[in-house]
């Protein structure tokens, strides 16, 4: 007997799911401008999309969500393996069984009077053995316009899908946008997603976190690669000579940013350039000269909209002036988007909520409202990230968003070293996920929320790759948010990063110095280009000091964080810490 085609096996599910969720039509999106076109127009009519001015920002429109339906649900989020330890403690858990009843109990009858939208995806370029196709079927048009910018959507997804013969199924509803009828589920076993009742971001639109992280996290730990939450970016220097460094911050910490730099003027006018590969997620996995090469698995930017302007982010900005859709922003009285820290001169008059604004109420913009584009429009969009093989990754930067304790920047003596970098990192919470904002958290390689198996095997999975032969990058932790007594940023940030970059790649090529110190080698002033950056006395100390006392008590409170995932944790990692406490208290 013939073996069972993919698209069977896809048509079966897709019969399966219309049973369940009984919508009125069923939709297969081809990815075609005819359909986007169609469907734009319709959600215009019903109101789900505003168009913006025509005149400065063309086919452009806003949307906003529902008031209570503006994050990531980190509370609402499950994975549903077999084993409860094998989503570890930092997995809320349920059983596959349990799970999938209580989701299709939701899921039952709720499309009804819908039409059931199918959505062939491929994450990463379209060629590349990296890449990874999935499908979603969702009731939501605006989910299937921002699926259409953020992945390779439509006909060629589904003959790759047919070649390849496997793919990950995601099921989504809007359902009744009820916060109490909301649940985000994950079966890495079955390569099974399932999100019911929201609308918004990394809860809707399955390939970015759902797919791309949680369910290939779990895929890269069996296959010997790594799905991760890095922006990657290439680091041209005045020779030519370009070299990429993928970076680690948890949500709302400066990925989007780092990404689409643009070198102060010095730097400008001696030939360095920053090129964008991706700012959110990055697939790596060693290649035949032992190298880590990365792809970005995603085709556009959902970014942070707040803090967006000429002075902090121009490519972006650049980005954003056509086919843009905004999510939940302000506008102005002439239906400009407009946002806190846009800094374009205009006013906002109506805020994200549709109602006029009064900043006593709240701001123009929700702070984790975002624009949706096409990485294509980003003026510093490299042509390597369509590159099937990857690009080589010759740095991996962890970071945090730390007002207190920890430097600019340290580098990490050895792989080991790094991966408990990785592990240790802690981050104030942001507007990124629902709940409280600024509360410090341990959040491992910025994958708390999106690790789809236990840390502590995941952590054993990063050791893993310091094999013979493997030509691994060196690892350093940034902090771009340390603060002085009187609450301000101390680094100036943005553009100013590449100073700091530039360290990182003269250590990888072993031409700048640095000072040996417990937790590693933190750059001295002088190691630094700092020409023309305005710099107190208090910020030099606190940016490139190393508090003895502060870290004693951070080391304790790492060993504390190991110890909670119990046996599982790799012995390595836990005598890694051992060592620097020891090296601390000497
Ligand atoms: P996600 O899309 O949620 O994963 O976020 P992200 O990591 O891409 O963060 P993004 O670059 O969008 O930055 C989030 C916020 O941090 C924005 O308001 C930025 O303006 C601000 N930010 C980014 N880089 C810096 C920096 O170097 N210094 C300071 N002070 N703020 C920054
Ligand atoms: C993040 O929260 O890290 C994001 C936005 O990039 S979301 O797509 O909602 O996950
Ligand atoms: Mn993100």
């Amino acid at each position: 007997m013939a073996a069972r085609s993919a698209l069977d096996a896809l048509n079966d599910w897709v019969a399966s799911v219309a049973l369940l969720t009984r919508p009125a039509a069923i939709q297969w999106c081809d990815g075609s401008d005819s359909e986007n076109d169609a469907l734009i127009a319709k959600m215009q009519a019903d109101g789900t999309l505003l168009p913006l001015n025509p005149d400065t920002n063309p086919r452009s429109w806003l949307h906003r969500s529902h008031p209570d339906d503006v994050a990531r649900v980190e509370h609402l989020t499950f994975v549903c393996t077999p084993e409860q330890d094998d989503a570890g403690p930092n997995n809320h858990w349920m059983s596959p069984a349990d799970g999938h009843a209580q989701m299709d109990g939701l899921f039952d009858g709720c499309m009804a009077g819908r039409t059931m939208y199918v959505i062939p995806y491929c994450m990463g370029p379209i060629d590349s053995p990296l890449s990874r196709c999935g499908v979603e079927i969702t009731d939501s048009p605006y989910v299937v316009a921002n699926m259409r910018i953020m992945t390779r959507m439509g006909a060629a997804a589904l003959a790759r899908i047919e070649r390849e013969g496997t793919f990950v199924k995601g099921l989504h509803s809007t359902g009744e946008l009820d916060p109490n009828r909301r649940y985000i589920m994950h079966f890495p076993e079955e390569l099974t997603i399932k999100s019911y009742g929201s609308g918004y971001g990394g809860n809707a639109l399955l390939g970015k976190k759902c797919h791309a992280l949680r369910i290939a996290s779990h895929q890269a730990r069996k296959e010997g690669w790594l799905a991760e939450h890095m922006l990657i970016l290439g680091l041209e220097n005045p020779q030519g000579e370009t070299h990429y460094i993928a970076a680690a911050f948890p949500s709302a910490c400066g990925k989007t940013n780092l990404a689409m730099l643009i070198p102060p003027e010095g730097y400008r006018r001696d030939g360095w350039k920053v090129w964008t590969i991706g700012d959110d997620i990055c697939w790596m996995r060693p290649g035949a000269d032992g190298r880590l090469y990365a792809i970005n698995p995603e085709a556009g930017f959902f970014g942070v909209a707040p803090g967006t302007s000429e002075k902090s982010n121009p490519n972006a900005l650049a980005s954003i002036q056509s086919d843009t859709i905004f999510t939940n922003v302000g506008l102005t009285a002439d239906n400009q988007p407009w946002w806190e820290g846009i800094d374009n001169g205009q006013q906002p008059t109506t805020d994200w909520r549709g109602e006029p604004y009064d900043p006593a109420k709240r701001p123009a913009a929700h702070p984790n409202s975002r624009f949706t584009v096409s990485a294509k429009q980003c003026p510093s969009y490299s042509p390597m990230a369509e590159d099937a093989q990857g690009v080589p990754i010759s740095a991996i930067v962890f970071g945090g968003r730390r007002a207190s304790l920890v430097p600019l920047v340290f580098e990490a003596r050895d792989w080991t070293h790094g991966v408990l970098v990785g592990a240790a990192m802690g981050s104030e919470t942001t507007a990124a996920a629902t709940g409280a904002v600024g509360v410090m958290r341990r959040d491992p390689m910025a994958m708390k929320p999106f690790c789809g198996y236990n840390f502590a095997d995941y952590f054993a999975h990063w050791l893993s790759f310091d094999t013979e032969g493997a030509k691994l990058p060196k690892i350093f932790h940034v902090n771009w948010f340390r603060k002085g007594d009187d609450g301000k940023f101390l680094w100036p940030g943005f553009g100013d990063n590449l100073r700091v970059l530039e360290w990182m790649i003269k250590r990888v090529e072993g031409r700048a110095d640095a000072v040996e110190t417990p937790i590693g080698q933190l750059p001295a002033e002088s190691d630094l280009n700092l020409d023309g950056v305005d710099l107190s006395d208090e910020a030099r100390a606190r940016l490139f000091g190393y508090d003895r006392a502060g870290w004693q008590a951070e080391f304790a409170s790492i060993g504390d964080y190991l110890d909670e995932y119990g046996p599982r944790m790799p012995e390595a990692l836990k005598s890694e810490q051992q060592r620097i406490v020891t090296g601390i208290a000497k």
